[in-house]
């Protein structure tokens, strides 16, 4: 028999084990309740590593893509002109897993684009906003007097006010308060600075700036930017300008050019030994008391009847301009009809007319500026003349991409200058902020693979 004293040790044993149980019981489902979680949390971070890779891996395309490009243009046959679009790549450029494309436009169109266009990008398709006069500035879609003025009064040596304008009076009141610049604008962030370049009016509804209405462009309110949902992408005035064209003021061998305004013995000399005696003294009659105001090559062109190709055979040999570099130029093969529309002695029906004309011509044909005389009339020739070039020393390649399955995305956009003779990245902004840019038809070429 058992002792009183037996059962109650048996009775504690009894409990203590029933207890251990319910520990043990309690230790699993607290397990598998953690086991949960981490397979949960190694999943999301097997996600987060997943595009963090991906994300290298797209960072390491867009280095890829700065090298290839800046390799491309130092090599180029054709220096100072537009690259073939057969001769690069610019869509969905493999670069080990990942791939790259070029966010580019097409100013052949007149219309909006509706898919994102890829290539290369001549700054010299855009209005220099340090060289651009008054006018022009004000003829920039979406562009206001107040800020054209403002422009003007900031890159101006002098503190004069232009009319509606800015000068240090008005930024020093500011808090906190700066001086105007008085100078050149080094990039086009700068203009943040300045009277009246709100976001609204650099960016416009082109928020992710890609040339294309996204849809979130394009439904009011709904979701950022603030925009007119009207189908029609009212971009800012950044689609339209620049800071960084220019081009050598030198013949193509490297030599001097001869300006046709102060070294009229050397020109007369030139059109001798190019065309002979009888000629040249034909072109220097048909120009007669205009020679010493010549405003620009193409109007000794024009005033001179000469051919286009004979004007082929010295256009490079001539200039205006003093000095290395030529800043400004607006080339006439690649400027949109929006930014052509702009140059004086141009308008909306004369610019759409280039457009039109130069989408048929070879690029041979279109290498000098003398097939524009056939379009505009002798006087649109002298007054946009001064300011027009068929030529692109700076490229913008503003190149966006992603890993292996679509996802790290990455925008950088890089400003590379060939006018020294070689290539060399002269400006440089991450884009990856402004999200995704490459439209529907990239997105969902992935969206099978990113949700593996
Ligand atoms: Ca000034
Ligand atoms: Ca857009
Ligand atoms: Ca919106
Ligand atoms: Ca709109």
């Amino acid at each position: 028999m058992y002792h009183r004293d037996d059962i109650k040790k048996i009775r504690r044993c009894r409990g203590q084990r029933g207890a251990a149980l319910i520990i043990v019981m309690g230790i699993c489902l607290s397990l598998v309740v953690v086991a949960i979680y981490f397979s949960d949390s190694m999943l999301m971070e097997y996600r987060a590593s997943d595009n963090s890779l991906e994300g290298r891996e797209a960072a390491q395309a867009i280095e890829g893509a700065r090298r290839y490009l800046c390799n491309l243009l130092k090599n180029s046959a054709n220096a100072g002109y537009m690259p073939d679009e057969d001769s690069y790549e610019m869509e969905k450029a493999q670069v080990n897993k990942a791939a790259f494309w070029i966010i580019g436009r097409d100013t052949n169109s007149i219309w909006d684009a509706k898919t994102v266009t890829f290539g290369l990008v001549g700054e010299s398709s855009k209005i220099n906003i340090n060289t651009a006069p008054l006018e022009m500035l004000e003829a920039i879609p979406g562009m206001t007097a107040e800020v054209a003025a403002a422009i003007v009064d900031w890159r101006d040596s002098d503190s004069e006010m232009t009319a509606g304008g800015a000068e240090s009076n008005y930024y020093l009141a500011l808090d906190p308060p700066y001086n105007c610049k008085n100078g050149p604008f080094e990039s086009m962030e700068e203009l943040r600075l300045v009277l009246g370049c709100t976001p609204a009016l650099l960016y416009g509804e082109d928020e992710n700036q890609n040339g294309v209405l996204d849809p979130n462009e394009d439904d009011g309110d709904k979701s950022k930017p603030a925009d007119n949902a009207d189908g029609l992408l009212d971009a800012g005035i950044l689609e339209y300008i620049t800071v960084f064209s220019r081009e050598p003021n030198q013949r193509a061998d490297g030599s001097a050019r001869i300006n046709i305004r102060t070294q009229q013995r050397e020109l007369r000399e030139l059109l001798q030994q190019t065309f002979g005696q009888e000629r040249a003294g034909q072109i220097i009659s048909s120009i007669g008391s205009a020679f010493s105001n010549l405003r620009s090559p193409l109007e000794l062109c024009v005033r001179g009847k000469m051919t286009a190709e004979e004007f082929e055979r010295i256009d490079d040999a001539l200039t205006v301009a003093a000095g290395q570099y030529i800043a400004g130029l607006v080339n006439v093969n690649t400027a949109s009809a929006k930014v052509l529309a702009c140059i004086p002695g141009l308008n909306e029906s004369l610019a759409e007319k280039l457009v039109y004309s130069r989408i048929d011509k070879s690029p041979d044909e279109l290498k000098c500026l003398a097939w524009v005389v056939g379009i505009l009339d002798d006087n649109a020739c002298f007054e946009a003349g001064p300011y027009l070039t068929t030529r692109t020393y700076q490229f913008r390649a503003d190149v966006a991409a992603v890993g292996e399955r679509g996802r790290g995305y990455r925008r950088s956009l890089m400003i590379i200058d060939t006018a020294g003779g070689s290539s060399a990245v002269v400006y440089r902004k991450d884009m990856s902020r402004f999200g995704w840019a490459l439209g529907s038809d990239v997105r969902k070429e992935y969206s099978g693979a990113a949700n593996e």
